[in-house]
């Protein structure tokens, strides 16, 4: 075997995975070597994922590419296993994730939001939103429907590709990590991908949330490098991903804005809807925690308990 080097898996979804090494920027094909232990986990065996960051070397003989290690995840985002048993990692490492809405066009769902920056809460990833499309209607308009994000500590990139608004600071934002887009359909993600990155051509959040729906979608992750360096990966299906292993009880720390107040319940076990004494109700009749984000919060428990007593 030659000398082992980094790469990191860019897709492939078991027997052989595209690995971009870190060295050249080249990508090749390459396959377990046995069985891998995750080194941070001991004995456990682990599955590689789209994600994951690995040692390959070459054999002497052939020249097939091998993957030897594999390093511990920084993260992972995971959705419940097509057989139902436990869960399965769509991709490992995600350093952000970015939710592009756009201003109107279609219109923009809270709810949809609010579910992917819950998402990415529980699974300790940072997040950002992007509000695209901000030629079509005002800033006033913009900040009045994503302003409070901003409040919560959430960067807002408010962008438009069709006057270059917002896509220096957006770039900035992308170099060097590695960034989960999405977003629903048509509202922009392809063409900021372009306009950032002429040439490159990202067939990124193809699947729309719609078309997935109900669906157990087998297509995998795909990380895409960029040309100066962090990737952006393209998740089909972040949707089911993440929330399912939730406990209900543990939603509440999802939103970041309610931290401060959630000692402040009368009941230790205020699920912050009709409880008397709630001191998030109370944020939210103030005018501290903004009404949709609560309503956001009602909507995912009441998602997540049900789920919880279909396990049962
Ligand atoms: N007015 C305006 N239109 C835009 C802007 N950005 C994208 N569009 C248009 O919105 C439409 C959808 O853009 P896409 O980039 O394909 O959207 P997408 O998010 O990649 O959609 P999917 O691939 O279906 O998930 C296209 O007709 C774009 O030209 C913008 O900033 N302003
Ligand atoms: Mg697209
Ligand atoms: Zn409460």
């Amino acid at each position: 075997m030659t000398d082992p080097i980094a790469g990191v898996v860019v897709s492939g979804t078991g027997g052989v995975w595209r690995v971009h090494l870190a060295g050249t920027g080249e990508t090749i094909d390459a396959s377990m070597r046995g069985r891998l232990k995750l080194e941070r986990e001991g004995e456990t065996a682990l599955k590689l994922a789209v994600g994951d960051h690995v040692e390959v070397a070459q054999e002497a003989s052939t020249g097939a590419w091998r993957i030897g290690t594999i390093l511990p995840r920084s993260s992972t985002l995971a959705r419940r296993s097509p057989s139902g048993r436990g869960e399965r990692v769509v991709i490992a490492n995600i350093d952000q994730v970015v939710v592009v809405f756009a201003l109107v066009s279609p219109e923009p769902h809270p709810a949809m939001l609010d579910r992917f920056l819950a998402i990415a809460e529980a699974n300790d990833i940072a997040a950002r939103v992007v509000v695209n499309k901000v030629d079509l209607a005002d800033d006033a308009f913009a900040r009045t429907l994503f302003g409070h994000y901003a409040t919560i500590g959430y960067p807002v990139h408010v962008t438009s590709v069709r006057e270059a608004r917002g896509l220096d600071d957006l770039h900035d934002a992308l170099v060097g990590r590695t960034s989960a887009l999405s977003g629903p359909s048509g509202v922009g993600k392809s063409s900021l991908i372009n306009a950032l990155y002429p040439g490159l051509d990202l067939r990124v959040g193809e699947i729309s949330s719609s078309v997935n729906k109900g669906r157990h979608t087998t297509v995998g992750a795909h990380l895409h490098p960029l040309p100066d360096g962090g990737f952006v990966a393209d998740t089909p299906g972040l949707r089911e991903v993440g929330l399912w292993g939730l406990d209900p009880t543990s939603l509440d720390q999802c939103f970041p804005e309610f931290r401060v107040w959630l000692g402040e319940c009368r009941f230790g076990d205020c699920t912050h809807r009709v409880e008397p004494g709630c001191a998030v109700r109370a944020a939210v009749d103030a005018g501290q925690v903004a009404l949709v984000r609560y309503e956001s919060y009602r909507k995912l428990r009441a998602e997540l308990e049900e789920a919880t007593t279909e396990r049962w």
